[in-house]
């Protein structure tokens, strides 16, 4: 496996250097922040980007994410020109050595929270998901923003993408999905690179709106639509292990088997009764998801993609973009590491 981070750019309170210090630490995964999806990345902002890792020791091979605009998702008739679009980025990230990107093909919003800063009884704060509170929120009455969304969408806004994602469904999604990889799929085969698709977080429709990336049976049906190695997931176990249904170990042993993983985010969750979940930290013992076993199937399988440990708890009053500190997700970092080289050495004996 390689070993990865995720890193904001220069606006990061993390720093790069704080980055490399971290044992093991391969790749940054980043992006270019500052173009709204449907646009060209500026190969400018990539050369930098590449040359700033560099700078540190670091490769930069992983890009999360290159964002699949609305018009694409919803099949408008801009569609095709943001396909082109998208087809470009990808050729640009690659000319600049990136290897893997990631998307996901959530309608409106990406990953969704009721708090950000929730406190366990040791002062510890982290993401959570409370079933109740989720009830409270209503996207088309109340004005709220999180930092998993697009901000710039006004309510207004909101409303419309609302109304077409209703007349959508599920199937239009499946049929707009299917156009995205047959475009997409040939272009990042032909420049080496993998896409990483993220499942949908958490995995079930929010607020109304149409979610298809939620389990096996989907994903097997969205991999099947172009069969190739370049058609990947990035496996993220706590989007996908928040709902007891997903068995995370076996998912993750069949689809390193088969070769279809390119990307693994790697963190904890512990699902509560009412089905809630609440980030925890990176440890087995911490919540509902067994490491061991998650890091056990891709060594078994000879696993070569990228790892990055996923979000983290704030812990030791650092501040920051709540999930991406940097302590938490080090101690993420160097958990994952001795969990693989335990692995890794218990194969060979
Ligand atoms: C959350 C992340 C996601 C992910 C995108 C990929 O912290 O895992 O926002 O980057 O869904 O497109």
């Amino acid at each position: 496996m390689k070993l990865s981070f995720r890193w904001y750019g220069k606006d990061d309170p993390v720093k790069l250097q704080e980055i490399s210090q971290i044992p093991g630490m391969y790749s940054i995964v980043s992006a270019v922040y500052d173009v709204p999806p449907g646009e060209v990345w500026q190969e400018e902002s990539l050369a930098a980007l590449r040359a700033d890792c560099h700078a540190h020791g670091l490769a930069f091979e992983v890009v999360e994410s290159i964002p699949v605009s609305e018009d694409i998702k919803l099949g408008t008739e801009k569609r095709q020109r943001h396909l082109d679009v998208y087809c470009e980025n990808i050729r640009r990230c690659a000319r600049y050595g990136v290897k893997c990107i990631t998307y996901n093909f959530m309608p409106v919003f990406d990953w969704t929270r009721t708090q950000l800063d929730k406190a366990a009884p040791d002062g510890s704060t982290s993401l959570v998901m409370y079933r109740q509170q989720l009830a409270g929120l209503d996207p088309l009455r109340d004005d709220i923003h999180l930092p998993g969304w697009d901000a710039s969408y006004s309510q207004q806004e909101i409303r419309g993408l609302f109304r077409a994602y209703a007349a959508l469904g599920e199937d239009g999604l499946w049929k707009n999905i299917a156009v995205f990889l047959k475009q997409v799929i040939p272009v990042a085969e032909a420049c080496g690179v993998r896409m990483a698709l993220h499942p949908d977080d958490p995995p079930y429709p929010i607020f109304g709106l149409p979610r298809v990336v939620t389990g096996e049976q989907n994903i097997d049906r969205y991999l099947a639509i172009v069969d190739s190695p370049a058609n990947a997931l990035c496996l993220c176990t706590g989007s996908l292990g928040c709902v007891k249904s997903n068995n995370i170990p076996k998912l993750v042993r069949k689809y390193a088997a088969k070769d279809r993983i390119a990307f693994m985010h790697m963190r904890n969750v512990q699902i509560l009764d009412d089905g809630s979940f609440e980030e925890r930290a990176h440890l087995s013992s911490c919540g509902s998801l067994d490491m061991y076993e998650i890091v056990s199937a891709l060594v078994e399988n000879h696993f070569q993609g990228y790892v990055r440990p996923d979000h983290g708890r704030m812990i030791w009053g650092e501040t920051g973009k709540p999930g991406y500190g940097l302590y938490d997700r080090a101690l993420g970092a160097a958990y994952l590491n001795g969990l693989f080289e335990a692995c890794e050495k218990g194969r060979k004996k």
